[in-house]
């Protein structure tokens, strides 16, 4: 069976999606794509052969030659397409965040209740990046004891020209809550921000420090810096009992030039993810199939909100904010 896909958004997250999928990603085909620029909507679905572009995201959702939708458009329309593919009982692969806030997770969760099964999986592309992949696997073998301390570094070149100051946390750092409470099987149940107290200006992409307490104990650090000029940068150490484990990011040649040894960066997080990326819809894809879903669920996009609305309240007040325990539905358990 191929799943006949319709993708709504083809910016930069939405294209690079519809070319993986179109050629690395098995029994998926692209039928109809979305874009509020209808320009680039062409230009994309030629490239990837989309015989249909939607000129309404609604007639691209309740297209009965569409089996499943990739919302890939920018954060604040993704609740009201996700809802639509719930009420169309279309399986929906959406960009994280979820949602803005947690009440609109929450909508989107009652509908999933409502109707009885999981359709959603939110974008949280790291749970499928083989170097995270391994820190869990070698956590799970119990020969480095307790995780103690999971440290995270999230560097951009330059923050986008729409950031906020909440965005390193909304934004970027979700990705961090995400693989967290992944990595370590647990709720984060606290989060305090700090600034250095001597950056200058008063720009988005400044860096913040997290400090999170997890239920089971470990601590997660989080450094979050947007305008680190020098490349995209996504490092993280589990320190456990008996030793640590570092991430890998994917190195494809060394350069020797001018009596220096060097592997070059890349711009933004694409490269860096391009096999978590391609692996992430391939198992989008696989759990269509089975029908046992395997990525984060509409469930983790609401806590990685919840973490993240409690982080600002921390950027706000300058103090540690609980994160109250929430009873998981057994949907999701
Ligand atoms: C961006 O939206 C992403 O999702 C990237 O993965 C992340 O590294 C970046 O910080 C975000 O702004």
């Amino acid at each position: 069976m191929t799943v006949r896909l319709g993708i709504v958004g083809v910016g930069v997250m939405g294209a690079d999606h519809a070319r993986t999928i179109a050629s690395q990603v098995a029994g998926a085909a692209i039928h109809s794509i979305y874009d509020a620029n209808q320009e680039r909507a062409r230009q994309i679905a030629d490239e990837v052969g989309a015989a249909d572009v939607a000129g309404d995201p609604r007639r691209l959702i309740d297209d009965p030659q569409v089996d499943a939708v990739l919302i890939a458009s920018p954060d604040a329309t993704h609740k009201e397409l996700a809802l639509a593919c719930v009420a169309a009982r279309k399986p929906v692969l959406c960009e994280k965040p979820l949602a803005p806030t947690s009440p609109e997770c929450l909508e989107l969760i009652e509908a999933e209740l409502a109707a009885g099964r999981r359709f959603i999986q939110v974008g949280y592309m790291r749970r499928y990046d083989p170097s995270y992949v391994a820190m869990k696997n070698h956590l799970a073998a119990g020969q480095f004891g307790k995780p103690l301390m999971f440290h995270c570094v999230h560097r951009n070149v330059a923050a986008p020209p729409w950031f906020d100051g909440g965005m390193a946390i909304a934004n970027s750092a979700v990705h961090e809550f995400d693989i967290a409470r992944w990595l370590l099987a647990g709720e984060l149940t606290a989060i305090s921000i700090f600034r250095p107290a001597n950056i200058s200006g008063q720009s988005p992409g400044a860096p913040v420090f997290l400090v999170l307490d997890s239920a089971g104990g470990s601590l997660v650090t989080i450094e979050v810096f947007n305008d680190a000029a020098y490349g995209y940068d996504v490092r993280g150490e589990l320190v456990c009992e008996k030793g640590t484990v570092e991430l890998q990011r994917p190195v494809h040649g060394v350069v020797n030039h001018a009596l220096l040894q060097g592997t070059a960066y890349p711009l933004d997080w694409r490269p860096r993810f391009q096999d978590a990326y391609r692996l992430q819809a391939q198992g989008w894809i696989e759990g269509i199939r089975t029908g046992k879903p395997n990525g984060a669920s509409a469930w983790d996009g609401y806590a990685a909100t919840r973490v993240a609305e409690a982080g600002l309240r921390s950027l706000k007040s300058g103090l540690r904010e609980e994160i109250s325990a929430v009873p998981v539905p057994k949907l999701y358990g």
